[in-house]
């Protein structure tokens, strides 16, 4: 019989053997390795490094990529994978996207053959780490105003510029750095030993401090003919490694959310006030009734976005449907579930708060809430608001 504390329409009927096998083996890596730690990682502003070649022999880097060592598994698969990081942590689930989604998608999309046997296997052992640089310090929602130039010099190109924002960039092996040249914009692969490539962490966040954004700075970096991605030219090459990372968001968000209302639901039972348990009151009950419904809700939008992923059929607006409802949801479901925890709720000893902050960065980045509405804008009317 199902409980319907957990799933209460049975969505868990909607999986295979498979699928729930993946969710039972990162469930437990999150139990046995996030979990106990997460509150010294968070507080204390510390990446796990040492997290990065179990994570790779798990087989979660690059796992939606095929061939080179990589996983060769389902959108669904790794958007469950996804959701149960989350749960754990976003900023353990980010590093998984920023090197998987972001960049060696952007090498198994782009790269030549060369490439591709350079970097990939190593990435997807978790023995080499890998950032993705798109954004500026004056270009966030838009990237076709970057100020990164990579000339032609020689035989080779010369980049000049800075990125902001880049996760994992200052313990990164392989920067993809995008610029703008004379043909377009273009990718590059910039091993990040390169002189004049420098990366340095963003401090004092309040959010995602379980993990790493820096900034970069190119000067006169000096690269090979063959550092450009020859596969692509323009913006349809950065947007395309968005949707896959911008996916995997829109599954990692219910994993916090439900992290969140499984914490005080917990709570809600064991707390008494006015002697009787916070869960007996009506407006207890209003809140995790309201949790429970959009995060089922949420997970049923994020796999029906997984099957057209995995059937060829998903369109980067449909991923904005996503990714836009299930963050915009996570956060008010964590904010909801802190005001149940009380003053106990602003501690680490909860996770809700640490979620909700998670989730600022989660609601910003990869296209804030504001483009995704104005990407589905655009889809139903027609019309293109934002040039
Ligand atoms: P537009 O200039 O019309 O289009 C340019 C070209 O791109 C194509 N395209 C897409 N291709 C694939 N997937 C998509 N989702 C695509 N969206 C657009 C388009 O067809 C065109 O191709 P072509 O061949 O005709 O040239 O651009 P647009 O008007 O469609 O888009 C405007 C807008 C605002 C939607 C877009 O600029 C946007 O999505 N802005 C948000 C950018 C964003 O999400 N930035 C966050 C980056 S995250 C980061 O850099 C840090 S990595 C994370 C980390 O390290 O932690």
């Amino acid at each position: 019989m199902i409980d319907l504390a957990t799933d209460y329409l049975d969505i868990d009927s909607l999986l295979s053997h498979q699928e729930l096998d993946l969710r039972s083996q990162v469930r437990q890596f999150v139990d046995d390795r996030i979990r106990p730690n997460i509150n010294a990682w968070y507080e204390d502003a510390v990446f796990p490094q040492d997290l990065v070649k179990e994570m790779g022999i798990l087989g979660l880097l690059g796992m939606h990529l095929t061939g080179y060592g990589c996983g060769g598994r389902s959108a669904v698969e790794y958007g469950i994978a996804a959701m149960e990081l989350e749960a754990g942590d976003s900023g353990i689930r980010t590093f998984v996207s920023v090197q998987g989604s972001l960049a060696m998608s952007a090498i198994a999309k782009f790269g030549s053959e060369e490439h591709k046997r350079q970097w990939l296997p190593g990435m997807a052992a978790g023995e080499l780490i890998g950032c993705f640089g798109l954004t500026e310090p004056t270009a966030g929602s838009d990237p076709a105003n970057m100020l990164t130039r990579a000339e032609r010099v020689g035989q080779g190109w010369v980049l000049n510029g800075a990125k902001r924002w880049i996760g994992l960039a200052s313990i990164a092996d392989v920067a993809i750095i995008w610029a703008a040249t004379d043909d377009g914009i273009r990718g590059f692969v910039v091993p990040t030993d390169t002189e004049g490539f420098v990366a340095t962490p963003i401090p004092e966040k309040l959010s995602m401090r379980a993990s790493i954004q820096c900034d970069i700075t190119m000067e006169n970096v000096q690269l090979p003919g063959t550092a450009v991605l020859p596969e692509v030219t323009g913006l349809r090459g950065p947007f395309s490694c968005l949707n896959e990372a911008r996916y995997g968001i829109l599954w990692g968000a219910m994993g916090a959310a439900r992290d969140a209302y499984q914490t005080v639901l917990a709570y809600a039972n064991q707390r008494t006030q006015f002697g009787k348990p916070l869960a007996s009151f009506q407006l207890t009950q209003q809140k995790l009734v309201d949790m429970v419904l959009e995060i089922q809700k949420g997970t049923l939008v994020a796999l029906q976005t997984g099957r057209l992923k995995d059937s060829g059929r998903l369109r980067p607006e449909q991923i904005s449907f996503g990714k836009l409802n299930n963050v915009r949801q996570a956060i008010e479901i964590c904010r909801s579930a802190r005001t149940i925890l009380g003053g106990n709720g602003i501690t680490l000893e909860y996770s809700p708060l640490r979620h909700a902050n998670n989730l600022e960065s989660v609601r910003t980045y990869e296209g804030t809430d504001e483009i995704h509405t104005l990407i589905m804008g655009r889809a139903i009317t027609g019309i293109q608001s934002f040039s």
